[in-house]
């Protein structure tokens, strides 16, 4: 399997050490001349750029929270005169004010490098076609896979997501290679597929960059053997510099970190201590290479834990474990914590329905209760009654079981369920209406 960057992927511990530590130095001082909201942090720390000598100093720096880049909207925290920025892309801004990012010509082109290194690990090459299905425009993901694949050579369509007929003609047609989009937007994409009825020799797909949201294990299984690919994961967030912080390698044993880059720590979210390696929490980026916003220990409330023994694929590089949820994600019913993604993998391990699923939240009493709709098959749904309502019960069944909460599962009629073509919409939440 190719690796992208050698000489930074399969860096010594010493020397990437060594090499992060100049860089963050380097970093701290550039926030601190030219971010007055950094300085004033620091200034309040008591802690001058000088005082960071190295890596072993990273902890005494500040946090910077989601809320701090809503309130310096929109280019509070830019680093460098508005004539360096050469690109904007922005969040969509639902759960809030929009955050705004910007890149300078060399930001562009760290991008390039990382996301170029995410589509090398899962085998492609400059012969292959990549369609590349995540959104172009504010959000990330359609421009950063986009230039890492033009790095590469790779020769990249770019189809943006939606007009689900409209990809599938052109898969066949142009004879893509490898797929990029959500992986809830590859379950629907397969399910057309199967839908169309054609002959499955003329689909070339061998892989795909699956991310920009949450999936369990049993969801790449499903994935693969649908849309006959191998399915690995990428993740990244705009803040941090879009799709690209991370990916996995064909070992699938985590994400690996591209911490010449992006240096993450995992720290416990109610106390921000930090923790060790193999402890789950909440994982925190320090970009030590960015110029135009670059971000000291970001809060991302993404969950996560690290790792740090050498992959078998010869990679050096920190990995995180596939990230689950959000601390925000996270249900609490009756007292239990739960992730969609933990609802997910035990629908999907009995198979018995289809990959569509939705949880419902309300409010029952003071209680917070919880609702699971998802999907049966065409073939379920023309069975008796009867098998449906045992299902319901063994689902039920199993999730009390696995994740110790109770539940009301409803089989809802195949189709019924919205199908999304970026990120899935796992939850609503009726707690505050
Ligand atoms: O989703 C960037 C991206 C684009 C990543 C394409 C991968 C592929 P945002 O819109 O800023 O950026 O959303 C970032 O999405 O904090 C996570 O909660 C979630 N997320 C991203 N990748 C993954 C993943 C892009 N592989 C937020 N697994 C992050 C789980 C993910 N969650």
């Amino acid at each position: 399997m190719t690796i992208w960057n050698p000489k930074y992927e399969c860096m010594g511990n010493d020397e990437k050490h060594s090499l992060q530590g100049d860089r963050l130095r380097e970093t701290v001082a550039h926030v601190y001349g030219n971010v007055p909201f950094y300085k004033k942090k620091m200034d309040d720390a008591g802690i001058l750029p000088g005082d960071i000598k190295g890596m072993d100093n990273l902890r005494d720096l500040p946090f910077t929270y989601k809320d701090d880049l809503r309130d310096n909207y929109p280019y509070g925290l830019f680093a460098v005169p508005m004539d360096e920025v050469v690109r904007i892309h922005a969040s969509s801004g639902t759960t809030g004010k929009r955050t705004v990012v910007g890149y300078t010509r060399g930001d562009i082109d760290i991008w390039a490098e990382v996301t170029a290194r995410t589509i090398s690990a899962c085998g492609a090459t400059r012969s292959d076609i990549l369609q590349n299905a995540y959104g172009y425009g504010l959000f990330t993901g359609g421009l950063g896979i986009h230039y890492g694949a033009e790095k590469i050579g790779m020769a990249v369509i770019p189809i943006s997501g939606g007009n689900t007929k409209r990809q599938l003609e052109l898969m066949l047609d142009f004879g893509s290679t490898i797929i990029s989009c959500t992986p809830s937007y590859a379950l629907y994409l397969a399910e057309v597929i199967e839908e169309s009825g054609i002959d499955r020799s003329r689909i070339k797909l061998k892989a795909g960059i699956f991310g920009a949201e949450p999936w369990s294990e049993n969801m790449r299984r499903d994935i693969e053997r649908r849309l006959g690919v191998l399915a690995l994961d990428i993740y990244g967030l705009s803040e941090i510099i879009g799709p690209g912080v991370s990916q996995e390698c064909p070992e699938k044993c985590g994400l690996h970190i591209n911490d010449d880059h992006f240096v993450p720590e995992i720290i416990n979210p109610d106390t921000e201590e930090v923790l060790d390696y193999g402890e789950k929490g909440e994982i925190v980026f320090t970009t030590i290479t960015k110029k135009a916003l670059p971000l000291l220990r970001y809060r991302t409330r993404d969950i996560s834990k690290l790792a740090n023994e050498v992959c078998a694929c010869g990679r050096t590089s920190v990995r995180m474990e596939k990230v689950t949820g959000r601390t925000d994600d996270m249900l609490i019913i009756r007292g239990v914590n739960v992730f969609p993604t933990q609802i997910e993998s035990v629908l999907l391990e009995l198979g018995e329905t289809a990959p569509h699923y939705q949880l419902i939240v309300s409010k029952a009493g003071s209680m917070d209760a919880l609702e699971v709709q998802v999907e049966m098959t065409e073939a379920l749904f023309s069975d008796e009654v009867k098998r449906i309502e045992d299902l319901e019960r063994k689902l039920r069944f199993n999730i009390e079981s696995a994740l110790a909460i109770s539940a009301k599962v409803t089989l809802v009629e195949p189709k019924t369920l919205a199908r999304s073509e970026g990120k899935a919409q796992r939850v609503i939440d009726n707690r505050n209406i």
